[in-house]
């Protein structure tokens, strides 16, 4: 019998930047120094964006896929969920140049993905099993008291009103042939700073009284443009709305710092 619950850990938003998540990683003791994971029963959610903006997407999907494989071995975990440059990259595969009115606005994946970010290489990457790989993810996971999530909006509850339904309903919104239902998705999971400010304690009140869980754990909004502080002033997740969220997207790709997040245990 253990005696101690294992440690949780979140991170978040890895954009490519495959040496800065890595090092990150070491240093939370969840991987050694050849990038093994050394977390034991630990649990890591990693709440997406793995690829674009940053030179290895590929390299960072790569990486926590083994990372799942070897940390189940250990009696560990690393989960990963849905975020909008996951959908951003399928629909890019899918739909690419195709024309698509949505709301009244033509509008194409490829414009999508050219302006945020995308790199060939890593869609040159993107065959049929990471496909269904990154199709399968989940867009919200709840662990013991932490809902863990990539975008910090309340969207997610325009696809239903428990964990498994949110789940279930994006997965098969990212099954069908419709560009116009993945176009939802994408400006669901775009929408952000929806749990800050005066009402955001409420909205986030609400999101865990109906999902579960006494804390958000989100990525997606960089902690020094949603705060106004410079991206090298800051090397801890952000706690806000009143403490019932936690903003852990440092900004890689701004020159902020790789998150991991201690979450509890
Ligand atoms: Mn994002």
């Amino acid at each position: 019998m253990s005696a101690l619950p294992p440690s949780v850990f979140a991170t978040s938003d890895a954009h490519g930047h495959l040496t800065e998540l890595t090092a990150a990683l070491h240093e939370a003791g969840l991987v050694d120094r050849e990038a093994r994971w050394s977390g034991g029963d630990a649990r890591l959610w990693v709440l997406g964006d793995l690829l674009d903006r940053g030179p290895d997407g590929l390299g960072v999907i790569r990486l926590v896929r083994r990372l799942a494989d070897e940390a189940a071995a250990d009696g560990g975990q690393v989960r990963t969920v849905l975020g909008n440059h996951e959908v951003i990259a399928l629909g890019m595969r899918r739909f690419g140049d195709a024309e698509v009115v949505h709301r009244g606005v033509a509008r194409t994946f490829s414009s999508i993905w050219s302006r945020n970010g995308g790199l060939a290489s890593d869609q040159a990457g993107l065959d049929d099993e990471l496909v269904d790989w990154l199709s399968g993810l989940p867009a919200i996971a709840r662990d013991g008291d932490h809902l863990l999530m990539h975008s910090d909006t309340t969207g997610y509850l325009q696809w239903g009103d428990t964990v498994d339904d949110i789940n279930e309903t994006v997965r098969s919104l990212l099954a069908s042939d419709d560009p116009v239902a993945w176009f939802n998705v994408l400006v669901g999971l775009g929408r952000r700073h929806e749990l800050g400010g005066a009402d955001g304690p409420a909205a986030a009140r609400m999101l865990l009284d109906t999902l579960g869980g006494a804390r958000i754990v989100h990525g997606h909004s960089i902690i020094g443009d949603y705060f106004g502080e410079p991206f090298d002033s800051y090397d801890e997740p952000r706690l806000y709305a009143d403490g019932l969220a936690l903003d852990i997207d440092g900004g890689i790709y701004e020159g902020g710092p790789c998150l991991v997040a201690h979450l509890g245990g």
